[in-house]
């Protein structure tokens, strides 16, 4: 009896961990809104989410066919010698962009022209037919190898529409021929961190468009190269619906599953030069209580915010003033990292295949303003009282790991400072491995005896980050509202000096 005793609850305990630690839970038709938020606080972002997640920053690299005709999108008909850098030099990619604080970079191995940057076996539409090293060029080679070198993860963009491919349109000759593509980059380059997908499909030279084969490309990818997590066009990352750099200010990493669904990813996706997203992401809540509430699963996909440090996805000379400033920059990292998503900056090599130095310019000053910006945490030396468990130290120390935890739903931070302190810029970090859960936060200042609200906002997630005109304060009150108990990472009060 007793032994069937222990057996039942060791069974259940089982079912729950798993239940708990899942990156989908399914919801019951008799679940009432309350077990649905709060199955939704229980998602969790799998391994290769979360490694990810933490990147923050992470770079493209647009570069091929495009980079020596001016174009954009190449219409796969441009002869491969066309291609010809004058001097290549991946480090220099590699090198600038790990220097800007970027952890991973991402290469569109093959654009929508088809051109192909490493030799592939399958197509003549690449480097090997080009003017470049006489033909014995690899460019995904040397990206990868820089990577590696300079530990900095790597990823590869691989465009499932192909205007020079004439299987292009065939079916399933040309999804065999786009899995041999891929199994070529999962398997020459040691490892891969990110695939990314893009939605484009348009017409191949034969006027057909493809049905693309998206569940067995995505097979291919986890049993190559199970961390990678696979974007946008997949299941692991969301695109956040705009090429501005700006997310939205409510961002749920947990999201009813349809929103996983290829069909309406792809409703979402380019198709041509002046194609704008169905919905706009910016009015568009994902994952509130309302989103939530009539959903058959809820799924961990976070955001992830694609922009370009110029006008252009690939260089064109003529953009070489119209590099995105430091301050633009800046603004891009509070809209993106900063409201729960992992910001992709696109910074496109030129015609020699460097990194131009307007760009290193700017990278580099706006490194610098980030690292001016978030060197002095104004709580350090405060006095903290707090109604949940923790102590201010971890707040300050961790980053990504539970520093305080509620004791409800609900948590209220105090802090008293030695002298008045001035600010204008609030951080917030979740403990996100175990889910994303705060719904509301409430920032206050203590002014003549009563606390005046000064700050306030919805999701927090990995990171959040606000900007307000300049306050003084003795006393301050965080005040934060959650699905389950909130797990606080870490928390900051800065000075943003603006010139
Ligand atoms: C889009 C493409 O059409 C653009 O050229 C660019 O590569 C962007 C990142 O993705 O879908």
């Amino acid at each position: 009896m007793l032994e069937r005793a222990l057996y039942v609850f060791i069974l259940s305990l089982l079912i729950h961990l798993s239940y708990a630690q899942s990156n989908i839970v399914y919801v019951h038709p008799e679940d009432d809104l309350s077990e649905i938020v709060k199955k939704a606080s229980e998602v969790r972002p799998t391994e290769r989410q979360l490694r990810w997640q933490r990147l923050e920053l992470t770079a493209f690299i647009h570069f091929g066919m495009n980079t020596f005709t001016g174009r954009e999108w190449g219409d796969g008909k441009t002869p491969p010698e066309t291609f010809n850098p004058s001097n290549l030099d991946a480090k220099q990619w590699v090198t600038t962009l790990k220097n800007s604080g970027f952890k991973q970079v991402i290469l569109t191995a093959k654009h929508h022209d088809g051109f192909c940057l490493w030799p592939s076996k399958y197509t003549e539409y690449s480097v090997k037919n080009s003017a470049w090293k006489q033909g014995r060029g690899d460019v995904v080679r040397e990206v990868a190898e820089a990577c590696h070198d300079l530990n900095v993860e790597f990823g590869i963009y691989l465009s499932p529409w192909d205007r020079n491919n004439p299987k292009y349109g065939e079916g399933a000759p040309y999804n065999t021929f786009f899995i041999n593509q891929l199994t070529e980059l999962l398997t020459q380059y040691g490892t891969i961190d990110e695939v990314w997908f893009d939605g484009a499909n348009g017409e191949g030279p034969s006027g057909k468009k493809q049905e693309y084969d998206f569940e067995n490309w995505y097979k291919t990818i986890r049993q190559l190269q199970p961390q990678a997590v696979i974007a946008v066009m997949g299941p692991d990352v969301r695109w956040v619906g705009t090429e501005t750099g700006v997310g939205r200010e409510t961002e749920w990493s947990v999201v009813p599953v349809d929103e996983q669904q290829i069909e309406k990813i792809a409703a979402n996706a380019q198709q041509d030069v002046n194609f704008k997203p169905l919905g706009s992401s910016m009015k568009k809540d994902l994952g509130s209580r309302d989103a939530i509430k009539k959903a058959k699963a809820l799924v961990w996909y976070p955001a992830e915010t694609d922009v370009s440090i110029r006008p252009g996805w690939f260089y064109h000379e003529e953009e070489d003033d119209k590099v995105k400033t430091a301050k633009q920059l800046m603004d891009i990292y509070f809209t993106s990292v900063g409201r729960n998503s992992v910001l992709l900056l696109n910074v496109p090599p030129d015609k020699q295949g460097r990194i131009a130095a307007s760009d290193i310019k700017t990278l580099m000053k706006w490194k610098k303003q980030r690292e001016t910006l978030f060197s002095k945490n104004l709580l350090q030396g405060s006095r903290m009282e707090s109604t949940g468990n923790g102590t201010l130290s971890d707040l300050l120390d961790r980053t990504d790991i539970t520093a305080i935890k509620g004791k409800d739903t609900t948590l209220v931070l105090e802090f008293e400072f030695k002298k008045e302190v001035t600010f204008n810029v609030l951080k917030l970090q979740e403990d996100i491995s175990k889910g994303q859960r705060v719904e509301q936060f409430i920032l206050e200042v203590k002014q003549n005896g009563g606390w005046e609200k000064v700050a306030e906002g919805s999701t927090i997630g990995y990171k959040r980050l606000l900007r307000f005109s300049p306050l003084k304060a003795h006393q301050i009150r965080l005040r934060l509202y959650a699905r389950n108990q909130p797990l606080l990472a870490s928390m900051g009060l800065y000075e943003a000096v603006t010139h």
